[in-house]
């Protein structure tokens, strides 16, 4: 049915029903850990609010975090976020460019000083003064350090603005760091990782930061808990195949079509901290997620794992207390007194997890059946171990049998 004018939210440039938005306000409320209810204040908050403006810059990056925003449908969060905002300065989508959208750019920042959010879009070169990212002659450290200052917060958008992502890898050849890193301690970064990260969790962000005009909760690595608080592999639909030590061992073999667990692979689940699996990519449906669609994850979203650990590394287990601080370990990676951090990584083989159908006994009872049952029942026990020898020959590539690395 056709939305009346009416229904249509003044200042969201009638493009987005009432409806709608209030019901992307209480997913927002959800997903930031809010009753149900605080939808409504969000909505509220916002519809109140004169448009904010924000300035976008761009330094070493593949601009997936913007085309990340762009390429969500639902409902069409592109629009609630470029509607919700005033986006004075984005190299990639403002229409000016040259010296009009630097022009636009400094007009906003004097008109706005100490209003705006600033939202930093990958990494910054710091090695020889930061002249491998110029912006209008000048270097991208130069233009953050100058308009950090001046903005009422400042929101790292993507793994290379918030720790320095792929161009800080290494040899890192021009020194690249994240926003908080090149800005120093005087600023507080809300860092929303991920290569690229979901758009859901910036925009939930913004919506906070505009509701209670200050941060949401983050963890010692900057990012809102609300996003980054539980483990990849806490939430992974594979997790009951990890469980039951049902892997993959390579890309296209039957535990891969099966979509059994990608460990072995190198999925990096296990020590990485997002909601991919629960928040999902680009509004497609279900498993529409890196380990969803049978890619190991990587770690996008972790400093320490992303870039950095080998691909195909396998990776490392800790247990976790239920506060989400690994044993022996306080919130910011440091040892705790007398604490012991456990690392464990999964056995190379398990028992068999119900044996295919019609098989007959295993080798190992035949054997148990032909010993106990001695020379009175030798033509038993014959029969048995040959069911045996079958049913090894059945279970080749069904990968229900204890599997080999
Ligand atoms: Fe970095 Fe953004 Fe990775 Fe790209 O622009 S976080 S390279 S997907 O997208 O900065
Ligand atoms: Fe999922 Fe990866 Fe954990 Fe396996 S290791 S359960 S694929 S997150
Ligand atoms: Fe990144 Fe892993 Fe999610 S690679 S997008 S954190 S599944």
């Amino acid at each position: 049915m056709k939305e009346k004018d009416a229904d249509l939210v003044p200042g969201f440039g009638g493009l987005v029903s009432r409806r709608d938005f209030l019901k992307f306000c209480t997913l927002a409320a959800a997903s930031i850990g809010l009753p149900l209810s605080m939808g409504a204040k969000i909505a509220e908050a916002v519809e109140a609010l004169k448009r904010p403006p924000v300035i976008w810059l761009s330094g070493q990056e593949c601009t997936g975090c913007t085309e990340t925003l762009l390429r969500s449908t639902h409902p069409t969060v592109d629009k609630l976020i470029l509607d919700l905002i005033s986006l004075d300065y984005h190299e990639t989508l403002s229409t000016p460019s040259g010296e009009l959208a630097e022009d636009a750019k400094k007009k906003s920042m004097e008109a706005n000083r100490g209003k705006f959010i600033l939202v930093v879009e990958g990494a910054i070169p710091t090695k020889d003064g930061g002249i491998y990212c110029k912006i209008g002659g000048r270097t991208m450290l130069e233009i953050l350090k100058a308009t950090a200052p001046l903005a009422a917060a400042v929101v790292a958008i993507g793994s290379c603005a918030a720790w320095g992502g792929i161009p800080s890898a290494g040899p890192n050849p021009t020194g690249a760091v994240g926003a908080q890193e090149a800005l120093g301690d005087k600023f507080k970064v809300i860092n929303i990782p991920g290569c690229p990260p979901s758009p859901y969790n910036f925009l939930s962000t913004v919506l906070y930061l505009l509701t209670f005009k200050k941060p949401p909760e983050l963890d010692a690595k900057g990012r809102p808990r609300f996003a980054y608080r539980r483990l990849i592999h806490e939430g992974c639909e594979r997790r009951p195949h990890f469980d039951a030590g049902r892997f993959a061992l390579e890309f296209d073999d039957d535990g891969h079509r099966r979509g059994w667990c990608l460990y072995k692979l190198g999925c990096k689940g296990p020590e990485t901290y997002n909601n991919c699996p629960a928040i999902l990519f680009g509004d497609a449906g279900a498993r529409t997620w890196p380990v969803g669609t049978g890619c190991p994850c990587f770690g996008c979203s972790e400093k320490e794992v992303a870039f950095t650990a080998p691909i195909p590394a396998q990776a490392s287990m800790r247990f976790f207390t239920p506060s989400g601080a690994p044993y022996g370990v306080d919130e910011a990676g440091q040892p705790r007194p007398g604490g012991q951090t456990l690392s464990i990584t999964p056995p190379t083989s398990y028992p068999p997890i119900a044996p295919p159908e019609g098989h007959g006994a295993s080798a190992v009872t035949a054997a148990v059946v032909a010993g106990l049952a001695g020379a009175a029942l030798g033509a038993a026990g014959a029969t048995a171990i040959k069911l045996g020898k079958k049913e090894d020959e059945g279970a080749k590539g069904s990968g229900t049998e204890e599997r080999k690395d």
